[in-house]
């Protein structure tokens, strides 16, 4: 039981943010300066904005390699998505929905007791919660 209770506290203490600065891509984007990358650049003052203003939209992240991934933070603009997935995919073609909801609210959704794993992850939107696009500040990937 001693070594089972170590052993959980150092895969807790392991979980890392695994997508400041890799590649991303994103269904579509508003104008040149709201590119994809601009949520994942560690920087809440720049953020990416989908073209208006339709659904479905999705912002994806390239870690690199699979990984387990566990928590996803979400730092909305006020252009927020209402109802979205987050899905895995190690082939960025086939993709399976680790978290979902249909009453997002904005600001922060910090997701967390997620299990999946995939080299890829996105934010797939299909309901908007306002009449404009879809914009986040930043999107944090978390996990081992
Ligand atoms: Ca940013
Ligand atoms: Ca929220």
């Amino acid at each position: 039981m001693t070594i089972k209770f170590y052993e959980t506290t150092e895969t807790e203490a392991a979980e890392s943010l695994l997508s400041l600065a890799r590649p991303a891509t994103s269904s579509s984007i508003e104008k040149a300066a709201l590119g994809p990358e601009k949520a994942f650049d560690g920087d809440f003052t720049t953020r990416w904005g989908s073209l208006e203003f339709t659904d479905p939209q999705w912002l994806q992240i390239d870690l690199g390699s699979p990984k387990n991934i566990s928590r996803v933070r979400l730092f909305w603009e006020t252009a927020y998505g209402k109802t979205y997935q987050i899905q895995v995919s190690n082939d960025a073609a086939v993709w399976t929905t680790v978290y979902e909801t249909t009453a997002g609210d904005g600001n922060e959704d910090d997701l967390t007791g997620l299990s999946g794993t995939g080299r890829y992850v996105r934010m797939y939107g299909t309901e908007r919660g306002t009449r404009f696009g879809y914009s986040l500040y930043e999107m944090q990937v978390y996990g081992t």
